[in-house]
């Protein structure tokens, strides 16, 4: 198996979950935040990711000394388990304030209350001792094109994106784009989006992206493509690597289990450009499938941890100057036929 030298392996407590779906209850107990964090040390990762009210559960009812008391806490739980916070990021999507989406609901207290939260969020990564703030935007858009205006939701994002990064100087903001669920149409769809929105900015330097997977193949776009992309700006500062059949519901799928040369091309991006060398996570963003007995609760991570060792071992062995040969000949149609002999292996 590859060395995992320069990668660290993240996940969140909400990747270990209880089945329910929008047709049927939970099909797995629930299981207390020590049990999860417990897991993912057996399991070999390295880091947690959190929501705000991950790290600080009913976070809008609590005083911000309170807020930081429970977060230091926290920090304390990790340290003692040698386990890092990767990320924290505000769920915004929660909240009766943020019914029509938060920085960009046309109710100005429901903005209000977003900056709000958004700033106690960053309080927490710096108790947490991260500078990563991750924003899945997820209600920043709308259900038909009258309600909003996608100049103005753009403006306001950027005011709200200013907020915070005047808030603390040393956060970053990793913006994860995803086209659609729960909104029709999200405003900030593609990392291209992304990128663009930084410049609106008044530092666009401290926000970059997360590539999800599953989020890319929604859009219609290829996972590894995304990466590059943001990586070509240097701003690929996590991912949330699973898997998606084809433009359904938002699956979180295991690592590789839809498409295996998907996958492999996106460890190739990743490797091939020195991903992690500045201390990025490799996070995975997968739910069980709903048959999944309590048992089994946290396979899906281990699978898809170990699926991206095996494919960095096939990144690490692939034939690079055969396939440099085959491109300058055009041959494209062997280069297709060598990475799928690749796969299959011996
Ligand atoms: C949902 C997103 C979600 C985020 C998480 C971190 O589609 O992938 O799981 O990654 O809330 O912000
Ligand atoms: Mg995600």
């Amino acid at each position: 198996m590859a060395k995992e030298n320069q990668y660290k392996f993240s996940f969140g407590p909400w990747n270990i979950s209880e089945g329910a779906d929008p047709y049927g209850p939970t099909t797995r107990p629930p299981q207390p935040f020590d049990w999860k964090l417990a897991k993912l040390k057996e399991l070999g990762f390295d880091a947690m990711m959190f929501h705000d009210d991950d790290a600080v559960p009913d976070i809008d009812s609590k005083s911000p000394d309170q807020v930081r008391k429970e977060a230091k806490e926290l920090k304390k739980k990790l340290d003692d388990a040698g386990i890092f916070a990767e990320m924290v990021a505000p769920r915004l999507w929660f909240s009766p304030m943020t019914i029509d989406g938060a920085y960009t609901s046309n109710d100005p207290k429901a903005r209000k209350y977003a900056i709000d939260r958004s700033l106690r969020c960053i309080d927490i990564a710096r108790i947490l001792d991260t500078d990563l703030i991750v924003l899945w935007l997820a209600r920043e858009g709308t259900y038909l094109r009258e309600a909003k205006s996608a100049k103005r939701s753009t403006e306001l994002l950027a005011a709200a994106l200013d907020k915070m990064l005047d808030y603390d100087k040393k956060i970053r903001i990793a913006i994860e784009p995803k086209p659609n669920e729960p909104m029709d149409i999200a405003y900030i769809p593609t990392m291209g989006h992304a990128m663009a929105l930084a410049h609106l900015t008044n530092d666009p330097k401290r926000v970059g992206g997360l590539v999800e997977s599953a989020h890319a193949i929604l859009a219609g776009l290829d996972p590894a493509d995304e990466m590059e992309f943001a990586m070509s700006f240097g701003k690929l500062w996590s991912v949330h690597l699973n898997d998606q059949n084809g433009l359904k519901f938002d699956q979180d799928k295991p690592f590789g289990c839809h498409s295996l040369r998907s996958a492999f091309n996106q460890v190739r991006a990743l490797e091939r450009n020195k991903y992690g060398s500045k201390g990025e996570c490799v996070a995975f963003d997968v739910h069980s499938f709903r048959s999944t007995k309590i048992e089994h609760a946290v396979d899906h991570l281990a699978h898809s941890r170990k699926t991206f060792l095996r494919l960095l071992e096939k990144a690490r062995t692939f034939d690079e100057a055969t396939a440099q040969k085959l491109i300058a000949e055009r041959d494209y149609q062997a280069l297709d036929q060598m990475a799928i002999e690749h796969l299959l292996g011996k």
